[in-house]
């Protein structure tokens, strides 16, 4: 909203003109988030420490893990401040698509520094319970899917999908627990994903930055014309959103990065994967998100899989360890090779994803 002040100035001094742009402050809105994570990082971290705030690592798991315990958690306060400082100084606040997100940050993001704060002062790593949580998610996700058929409309409860212009089924209500689908498996993924330093932060950072793309595509009718995808008036503005995240996820994978000085947590992992639900949403693009997003389809699959075929022969695995990351390691191969080809993987579906737009 900051950028309003400036813009009103534009009478006096005519560059100020560029404010207006999205383009203009999507790119400083990017900035903006990660100097602030990179200037708070230290501070967060240190905070963190001195409350105790430190990860418990569970003994079943791969040994390598057991010299993370302690590492502060809940880094997800970070990324969530440096997003928000951001589109509170580049966002237009009054964008009911912009306040959907934030909703949707922030309220899961409560939900996953309950679960945080429960694992750690109950020395408990099972939080508040899987069965809670997930009831939280559930009743977070229909709010969010209610308020944006009431803001958007007719368009709110349509699908499209990549590849076929011309299929485009409204499915009325039943878009509701669609859309609990999208936000409640889009932050339960990365959750799952997040197991290993700097895993989850840089694939939820290419799918912030290519809903940023979509967003502004979705936003502009010629485009959206010319790409034969439903137009979303408004929804530019959530390309300042996303460029947001992508910025603070950069600031965070700074101080995450191999071997972590801080985890994001359940704070971090569940918001910024039900954000990612939520853009999904707003830019009527719900299925390139497990495109974009096919890394943490990858991930949880394995863990329905591993978990499935456990319950069905009475014992058996088909991974060493649940989710994938965790049989690689088992494999031999090291952490930060693991993770770098993780990421290389997430910027070929990236891609992917972006091109099925011009695929229609
Ligand atoms: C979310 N959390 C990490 C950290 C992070 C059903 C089963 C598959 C569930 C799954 C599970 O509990 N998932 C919870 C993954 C944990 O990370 C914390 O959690 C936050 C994210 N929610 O921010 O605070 C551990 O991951 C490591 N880590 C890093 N670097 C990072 O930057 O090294 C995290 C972030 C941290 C740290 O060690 O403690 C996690 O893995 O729990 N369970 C599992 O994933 C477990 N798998 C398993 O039990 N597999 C079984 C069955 C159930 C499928 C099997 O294969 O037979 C593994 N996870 C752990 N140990 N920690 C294996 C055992």
């Amino acid at each position: 909203m900051l950028w309003k002040l400036i813009y009103s100035l534009k009478s006096y001094f005519f560059p100020f003109n560029v404010f207006h742009y999205v383009t203009f402050r999507s790119a400083y809105a990017l900035l903006t988030s990660l100097l602030v994570s990179l200037l708070f990082g230290p501070w967060v971290i240190k905070k963190l420490r001195e409350l105790k705030f430190g990860q418990v690592i569970r003994r079943y798991g791969p040994e390598t893990h057991f010299s993370k315990e302690g590492t502060p958690t809940m880094g997800g306060l970070l990324i969530i401040g440096s997003i928000l400082f951001s589109v509170f100084v580049w966002g237009d606040l009054a964008n009911p698509y912009v306040q959907l997100c934030l909703f949707t940050l922030v309220s899961f993001g409560a939900l996953g520094f309950w679960d945080d704060y429960t694992k750690i002062s109950k020395k408990n790593p099972d939080g508040i319970g899987a069965k809670r949580k997930f009831i939280g998610q559930v009743v977070l996700a229909v709010i969010v899917a209610l308020w944006m058929i009431w803001v958007m409309g007719d368009a709110a409860t349509k699908l499209q999908f990549p590849f076929f212009k011309h299929l485009v089924p409204d499915v009325g209500w039943l878009y509701i627990p669609f859309a609990v689908i999208v936000v409640v498996g889009a932050s339960n993924a990365v959750n799952l994903t997040d197991g290993l330093d700097g895993l989850a932060i840089v694939p939820v950072s290419m799918c912030a930055a290519a809903y940023a793309l979509v967003a502004y595509l979705v936003g502009h009718v010629k485009f959206a014309k010319y790409l034969h995808i439903l137009h979303v008036s408004g929804v530019s503005e959530v390309t300042v959103v996303a460029s947001a995240v992508v910025g603070a996820g950069l600031g965070f994978l700074w101080f995450n990065a191999h071997p972590a000085e801080v985890f994001m947590g359940d704070t971090g992992s569940l918001s910024l994967g039900a954000l990612l639900g939520v853009m999904a949403m707003v830019t009527k693009n719900e299925f390139l998100l497990p495109i974009f997003g096919g890394i943490f389809v990858i991930e949880a699959l394995s863990v329905i899989l591993q978990v499935g075929y456990f319950k069905l022969t009475g014992g058996k695995r088909i991974f060493k360890m649940a989710p994938i990351h965790h049989h690689v390691e088992k494999e031999g191969v090291p952490e930060p090779k693991i993770i770098v080809r993780f990421w290389i993987i997430s910027f070929i579906f990236m891609l992917l994803g972006l091109s099925t737009l011009k695929v229609r």
